[in-house]
């Protein structure tokens, strides 16, 4: 039988390209975020493809999560991969300096978000003892980084969340796992920097940053893993960087 995956944060970077290339291996696809009109795009690129469901929702809205992911058409609610993939950082300020409006959105969204999103669709996945999601964290939930406070704090609690997953749902055959990402070009600068391109740019000037594909690629690979493996953690950097701050830039 096709797997049915539950992509967050589809609408672009690497929760876009992972729906891509799980469509081509056949993946069905449950696509989400709250660009509509992207959704769209994207369900008509990848129909050909596999089935794919949108479901239009901001990870923020408890209520709103629940009853979206409840009102799934009856083929799309056995839901095999979670893909916990939404989120963002909001600005890149010295702690006494932050905005209460980027912390509430990186904390709202990357943690309480993700766990919203989850505990809607974990009872199924218990109730049939066996899933596998897929959180995915960051190099910033491992490091702390100068400017980088909140951001960090919320991947970090996305790395203690992805191992409380794993406890607790040992019980059940549940695989869970985090991907956690250095430098990848994709829309993340430019939310950080509120659309400003030209410094977003210079995040990643100087030096090869990973492409969303190359996560996507390895996310298919966790997936692909027999049923008796599970990949618990894995930190993937561009060849050029070394830690959050160390990345030899050469222009
Ligand atoms: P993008 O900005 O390209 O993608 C972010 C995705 O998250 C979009 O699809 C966006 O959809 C969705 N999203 C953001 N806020 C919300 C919300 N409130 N409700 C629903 N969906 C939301 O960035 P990336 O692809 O780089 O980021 C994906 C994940 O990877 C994030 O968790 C990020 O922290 C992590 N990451 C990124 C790294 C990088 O260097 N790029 C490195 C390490 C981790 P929409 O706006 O349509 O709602
Ligand atoms: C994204 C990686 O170093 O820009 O999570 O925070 S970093």
């Amino acid at each position: 039988m096709k797997k049915t995956a539950f992509i967050t944060g589809a609408t672009s970077g690497i929760g876009k390209a992972t729906a891509q290339l799980f469509a081509a291996n056949g993946i069905r696809l449950i696509i989400c975020g709250r660009r509509t009109e992207l959704l769209k795009e994207l369900k008509k690129e990848l129909e050909p493809l596999t089935d794919v469901c949108v479901l239009n929702f901001d990870v923020r809205d408890k209520d709103i999560v629940s009853a979206t992911i409840e009102s799934l058409p009856k083929e799309f609610r056995h839901i095999d991969i979670l893909i916990n993939n939404a989120g963002n950082a909001h600005g890149l300020d010295p702690i006494e300096k932050g905005s209460l409006e980027d912390w509430d959105a990186m904390l709202d969204i990357n943690v309480k978000g993700l766990l919203y999103v989850s505990r809607a669709i974990l009872p199924q996945m218990v109730e049939r003892n066996s899933g596998h999601i897929i959180n995915i964290g960051s190099t910033a939930g491992k490091e702390v980084y100068p400017r980088g406070n909140v951001y960090c704090a919320s991947k970090h609690a996305v790395d203690a969340i992805n191992q409380g997953m794993r406890i607790d749902l040992n019980a059940y055959g549940i695989r869970v796992g985090a991907v956690n990402p250095g430098l990848v070009e994709t829309e993340f600068s430019n939310v950080r920097f509120k659309g400003d391109a030209k410094r977003a740019k210079t995040v990643y000037k100087g030096f090869q940053p990973l492409k969303p594909e190359d996560i996507a690629n390895i996310i298919f690979f966790v997936i692909s893993q027999p049923s008796h493996v599970n990949i618990a953690d894995l930190v993937v950097m561009p060849t050029a960087q070394a830690s959050s701050t160390i990345v030899n830039k050469t222009i």
